[in-house]
């Protein structure tokens, strides 16, 4: 239990200074929470963080020894390169699965919705149109609601279909990839077969190559970015609609003290729509209780998403998420699945908030379950509504905090969003005002920085130290997942923060802005959330084809400057599959492995197998955040250099 005493107050855990107030409340009141919990394992196993620890089998756990010291092989005689890339490809199978069950369940979704035995429609229809086209479906004379259930039938393929490619690489990737990822036999069939591949090619006794074993971390790359991230993104937005620009705002004074809060937390936005939607409905019966009415806030990706789409604020990205209930006003806080601390459970107990968890396979003890399928979609979001609003009048005053402040930021930039913008000054060719920006240099390159927030890590720091130093340097960034959070509470995604550009890129901000009646557009662009690292993808894409050229080409980073997820790791090795050099500010667990160091991080130039010289971009670790980005920017340099643009 951590006592106030333990934690001298200068101890920081947090940019957001907020966070820091309620850290410190927590300690006081004796409440863990997973930065205090951090302190008291200062330093992670050692054996853990090489990625040298095998648990594959009961004849271990076996563990290579450091420096050559001690055993070199487990007693299988796995070596130290084989366990450390069995360990990692371990990771990417888990991040990979839990962004495609989040696919999958988008596709089943579209599926009743198309069959109508659902509580939702299709909003998007445009787009239901142009994935169907790209889909090779007839849509002539069709219902949407046809056309919905082939686009729907096609994705579930992608979890069945025995031979070929998946139909979502066909759909987005550039040919030239697909011919590499061919020859290099690592192109996934669907998502379901490779990912039982994989675990079974993991398992004791099967793979012991471990740069067959690296191939199949590039599979689980593929199978993240097509059967997770594109598929999702494609099918949420032909649910919900294109997320088109919006305002709202970030930080703790989102949570308003006269009103029930509900926060929604986790990654699928089926549950966290319908929670907006009767949030708005059932506001008569909060006035009832005695609030102002109902104020939904959001934590993490359902938070990102419902941003996106409906405006609605951010309260904590995934590290201070326990946090937000020692505010003592959150009536409940709805979970669906992913990112989701056990701890909050803990922490609720100590005030009236009630954790409310929704799938069948996401429970926590002690919380509150409510069973949530799409044809009782709206009776579950009624009944959550309804818990909330009946905890309004448990809160207990003393123990509440409130912050007044919050942070403007701008969300909602789709591609489609973006491309609408442009068109405003070239409709004929609206890529043109870009790339004319990117090839006289007024724009140096295009930075997505993505992923998570880490308990280990100074909240925001990373995130907002990288951001800032690229756009001084005139890069075009975008943002996805609790990265955006960062960047947003920090004035990066509000006119404010337009003092941390460079000159060059103000002025094509401020062009592009104002052609749609801003002032500018904001210093970062907010793309959604982490399965939405889709839309950057795709933005590469569309510039990388009107150029003629391929994704590999471009002048553009991905940096994941503070993430805790094995998701962000195969995020990121999708973005390494398309040559895309990719920073990451924490530890990925490969230092005990020399080979598999090279292969990840190693230049083309060098000897040996590596990433860059197979697809032309490589992994770059570096933690501090400052030289992390003027790698990235000399990265950017070699590229435009390579493709003939201005110095
Ligand atoms: Ni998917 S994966 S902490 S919520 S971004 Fe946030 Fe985003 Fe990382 Fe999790
Ligand atoms: Fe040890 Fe080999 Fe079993 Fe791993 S698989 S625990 S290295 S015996």
């Amino acid at each position: 239990m951590p006592k106030a005493q333990d934690h001298n107050h200068t101890q920081r855990i947090s940019l957001d200074h907020d966070f820091e107030v309620l850290y410190e409340k927590a300690c006081e009141a004796g409440i863990e929470t997973a930065f205090s919990r951090a302190k008291q394992t200062p330093v992670p196993c050692p054996f853990g963080s090489a990625g040298v620890c095998c648990r594959h089998c009961l004849e271990g756990p076996c563990r290579i020894g450091f420096n050559g010291k001690g055993p070199q092989e487990g007693i299988c005689g796995a070596n130290g390169d084989t366990i450390v890339a069995r360990n990692l490809l371990t990771m990417m199978i888990e991040g990979a699965a839990g962004h495609a069950e989040h696919g999958r369940e988008t596709a089943l979704a579209l599926l009743e919705a198309s069959e109508g035995n659902s509580d939702y429609q299709i909003k998007g229809v445009e787009k239901l149109y142009q994935v169907a086209a790209g889909l090779g479906i007839e849509t002539n004379g069709k219902a949407v609601e046809d056309i919905g259930k082939q686009v729907a039938l096609k994705a579930l393929e992608d979890f069945q279909k025995q031979a070929g490619a998946m139909n979502w690489l066909t759909l987005h990737a550039q040919q030239q990839s697909i011919d590499k990822w061919d020859e290099l036999g690592i192109t996934p069939v669907n998502v379901h077969l490779e990912i039982s591949k994989a675990v079974t090619r993991t398992s004791m006794g099967c793979d012991a190559d471990p740069v067959n074993l690296l191939l199949g971390c590039l599979t689980m790359g593929l199978v993240d970015g097509f059967g997770g991230l594109h598929l999702s993104s494609d099918l949420q937005d032909i649910l919900f609609g294109v997320p088109k620009l919006v305002k709202s705002n970030f930080r703790l004074g989102v949570i308003k003290k006269e009103m029930v809060n509900i926060a929604v937390h986790g990654h699928v936005p089926l549950l966290s729509e319908k929670i907006v939607e009767w949030s708005r409905k059932l506001s008569e019966e909060a006035k009832a209780a005695g609030a102002a009415g109902i104020n939904v806030v959001g934590i993490c990706c359902s938070g990102n998403e419902v941003l996106m789409r409906h405006g609605i604020p951010a309260a904590s990205s995934f590290s201070s998420q326990e946090l937000v209930i020692v505010t003592g006003m959150l009536e409940a806080m709805v979970v669906d699945v992913q990112c989701i601390m056990p701890g909050i459970q803990k922490v609720a107990e100590c005030y009236h908030t009630e954790i409310i968890t929704t799938l069948p396979y996401v429970n926590i003890a002690g919380s509150t379950h409510v069973d949530f399928h799409t044809d009782k979609a709206d009776k579950a979001a009624q009944d959550i509504v309804r818990k909330a609003i009946a905890n309004f009048p448990k809160r207990e005053h003393q123990k509440i905090t409130s912050f007044t402040g919050t942070v403007e930021a701008y969300a909602g930039f789709s591609n489609e969003q973006i491309i609408e913008a442009l068109s405003a000054l070239n409709k004929e060719d609206p890529l043109k005002p870009l790339l004319d920006a990117i090839a006289s240099g007024a724009i140096r390159g295009v930075a997505a920085i993505v992923g998570c927030t880490n308990v280990r890590e100074f909240q925001d720091w990373g995130n907002v130290t990288v951001a800032k130093e690229l756009l001084k340097n005139n890069v075009l960034v975008v943002a996805t997942g609790c990265s955006a959070h960062s960047l947003a509470k920090h004035n990066l995604m509000n006119m404010q923060g337009l003092e941390y550009c460079g000159e060059s890129l103000r002025g094509v901000l401020k062009a592009i802005g104002q052609a749609v009646g801003l002032e500018s557009l904001p210093p970062t662009l907010h793309m959604g959330s982490c399965v939405d690292n889709s839309r950057p993808a795709d933005l590469l894409t569309a510039v990388a084809n009107r150029l003629g050229v391929e994704v590999k080409d471009l002048p553009a980073v991905g940096s994941c400057p503070e993430t805790h997820s094995p998701k962000a790791l195969v995020i990121g090795t999708y973005f390494l599959a398309n040559g895309v050099d990719v920073h990451v500010g924490v530890n990925p667990q490969v230092s005990g492995s020399q080979f598999v160091t090279d292969v990840l991080c190693n230049g083309a130039k060098d000897d040996g197998l590596n990433l860059e010289k197979l697809f032309g971009g490589k992994l770059i670790y570096e933690k501090d955040p400052v030289k992390a980005a003027a790698i990235l920017l000399r990265r950017i340099e070699e590229k435009r250099l390579a493709l003939g643009l201005s110095s």
